[in-house]
């Protein structure tokens, strides 16, 4: 399984807002991630935390090319998180492989055509609106039916297969995410993960974003109902990846890289005997 560690260059970030804002602390933070055991650091300019507000193209560009530059330089395997076209190409000649749109290329009309025309890997999240809107579009009421989370997020992800095809995408370079989170209520984010073998019948590798996400906040609160703050979920997180790695998921978007690696290094041996 693959193990994606967070870099986010952002003021604003939820999980670990403001901490490597700048060039150099985001370096040094992606270096620690590689040293920790991370396969991919997935740089990122823009909070999608909700109620965020979007950075102007050319602060996330100033964010994220430098940070990118650096590490790919050193031999690092970089995904760029952006729902921009114009930030993903600039992303793509500094050196990243990966571009990771949290919008499976509805934000940006451009973004599809622009890394079809590059060989970098796809990752397509299930994404309905721009931050300041995903809590409102949080429902999943399905024609004649109850709400059924599973069958809308398969539906509209293979909705964006369908148009990473048309943008000339091959399939072999598309990894589809359920988007955890992103207008998605507390319960929803449960049934998805439990009903994750449906994504994956789509027929593409997933990537899965639980790490530190409210819904684990929720699950653990104390008995005052106050959420578990974000730097103390972290085992609940690794409980995730355990059960996605025995269920064959591709890979996990964290930001405990060492943690991690330290669970799937248990599961592995436990594999072998
Ligand atoms: N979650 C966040 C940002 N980018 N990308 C993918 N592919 N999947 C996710 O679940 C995802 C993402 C938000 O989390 P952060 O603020 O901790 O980066």
């Amino acid at each position: 399984m693959i193990v994606m560690g967070v870099v986010n260059v952002t003021p604003d970030s939820f999980s670990d807002g403001g901490r490597y804002a700048d060039t150099a602390a985001a370096v040094a933070h992606g270096r620690r991630l590689l040293a920790d055991g991370a396969d991919v650091l997935d740089i990122g300019g823009e909070s999608t935390r909700p109620g965020a507000t979007r950075p102007l193209v050319s602060e996330e560009l100033d964010r994220v090319v430098p940070v990118i530059e650096a590490l790919a330089a050193e031999g690092a395997i970089v995904s760029v998180d952006t729902m921009r076209a114009e930030v993903a190409a600039a992303a793509v000649a500094a050196g990243a492989t990966i571009v990771n749109d949290v919008s499976g290329g509805l934000a940006d009309p451009a973004m599809l055509t622009t890394v079809a025309a590059t060989e970098a890997t796809y990752v397509a999240m299930h994404w309905r609106a721009h931050s300041d809107r995903m809590t409102d579009l949080a429902t999943y009421d399905e024609p004649g039916g109850p709400d059924d989370v599973v069958h809308a997020v398969v539906r509209e992800l293979g909705d964006r297969v369908a148009a990473t095809r048309a943008a000339g995408l091959p399939d072999h370079r598309v990894v589809l995410d359920p988007g955890l989170g992103f207008a998605k209520r507390g319960d929803h984010n449960w049934q998805l993960l439990a009903g994750l073998d449906a994504v994956a019948g789509l027929g593409f590798p997933l990537l899965v974003g639980a790490s530190r996400k409210s819904f684990l906040g929720a699950l653990l609160a104390g008995p005052d109902g106050v959420p578990r703050p974000v730097a103390e979920r972290e085992t609940a997180g690794h409980a995730i990846t355990l059960v996605l790695a025995q269920r064959g998921v591709w890979g996990v978007r964290v930001h405990d890289v060492r943690g991690t690696r330290d669970v799937l290094t248990v599961w592995e041996q436990l594999r072998e005997g």
